[in-house]
C-alpha cells in the first residue's frame, strides 16, 4: 500500500488567478490520483476561460484512458486558442503511473529513480494530435513533478528544480525531506519566471509503513489470520 502526498500552485504573470492561463488540477478518485497540468496559449482572462473550460471537462470524466481523454478534450476545445497539457493517473496502492501529454509541459520524476517523460508535440484544440499513453511504477519516496514553461527548469547548468527540492538527483534511501506542499512553494519561489504564467504540481509517493511489502512477508501470522483481519 502506498500514499500520495501532493501539492500544487499556479501564479498569473499579471494580476490574480482570473488572468492565469495555467491550471494545476489534482483529484482523488478512490484509489487513484488524477493529475492534470494545463498551459493555455497566451495569458489573461481569455486564456483563463479556456483553462476553466478544460478543467470543467476533466472534472466530469474518469482518467482510465488518458489518450481518449486527451482526444476528447481536443475536440471539446477545438477552435479556441488551444493549450498544452499533461495528464497522469496514479494507482496509489501499487505506484503504477500512467501518463500522456501534448506539448511542452515537463513531467519528471526525482528521487532514487529519476526519469523524464517524453510527451508528444502539438497543441490540444488545434490541428492534429496523436496522444500516447506510457506507464512507469513509482518507488517509495519518488517525487513526481509536473510544471509549465513558466517554471525555469535550469539556471545555467544547474537544475533549479533539484535545488528547490534539496536534492542533487539520486537520493532514495531516506527520501527527500519535506512535504509536497513545501516542495511546490520552493519551486514556485526559486524557479517561476516573471515573463509567463507559472504552475507546478508535486506528488510525493510514500510507502505506507504499516502495510509495506516487507513487513507483510515478515508477518508471523498465517495467511488465514491475516485475511480474517480484512
Ligand atoms: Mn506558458
Amino acid at each position: 500500500m502506498g500514499k500520495a502526498d501532493y501539492g500544487l500552485a499556479m501564479r498569473a504573470m499579471f494580476g490574480d488567478l482570473s488572468q492565469c492561463g495555467d491550471y494545476a488540477y489534482v483529484r482523488s478518485d478512490g484509489a487513484y490520483l488524477c493529475v492534470a497540468l494545463i498551459d493555455v496559449l497566451g495569458h489573461g482572462p481569455d486564456a483563463r476561460k479556456v483553462a476553466e473550460m478544460i478543467v470543467a471537462y476533466l472534472e466530469e470524466r474518469d482518467f482510465s484512458n488518458l489518450a481518449l481523454l486527451l482526444e476528447g478534450l481536443h475536440r471539446h476545445i477545438f477552435g479556441t486558442r488551444g493549450a498544452v497539457a499533461a495528464l497522469c493517473r496514479l494507482d496509489v496502492n501499487t505506484g503504477r503511473l500512467s501518463y500522456s501529454g501534448i506539448g511542452n509541459i515537463v513531467v519528471k520524476i526525482f528521487g532514487g529513480h529519476p526519469l523524464r517523460m517524453v510527451l508528444r508535440d502539438g497543441v490540444v484544440g488545434f490541428g492534429r494530435i496523436k496522444p500516447q499513453v506510457a506507464h512507469v511504477t513509482l518507488h517509495p519516496d519518488d517525487i513526481l513533478t509536473l510544471f509549465s514553461d513558466g517554471i525555469r527548469e535550469f539556471a545555467g547548468s544547474a537544475s533549479c528544480i533539484e535545488r528547490s527540492l534539496g536534492t542533487q538527483g539520486t537520493q532514495a534511501a531516506q527520501g527527500i525531506p519535506g512535504t509536497a506542499e513545501e516542495m511546490v512553494s520552493s519551486i514556485m519561489k526559486n524557479c517561476a519566471k516573471e515573463s509567463d504564467d507559472a504552475s507546478c504540481i508535486v506528488v510525493k509517493y510514500v510507502q505506507d509503513e504499516e502495510n509495506a511489502q516487507d513487513s507483510l512477508s515478515r508477518d508471523p501470522r498465517s495467511p488465514g489470520e491475516r485475511a480474517a483481519e480484512l
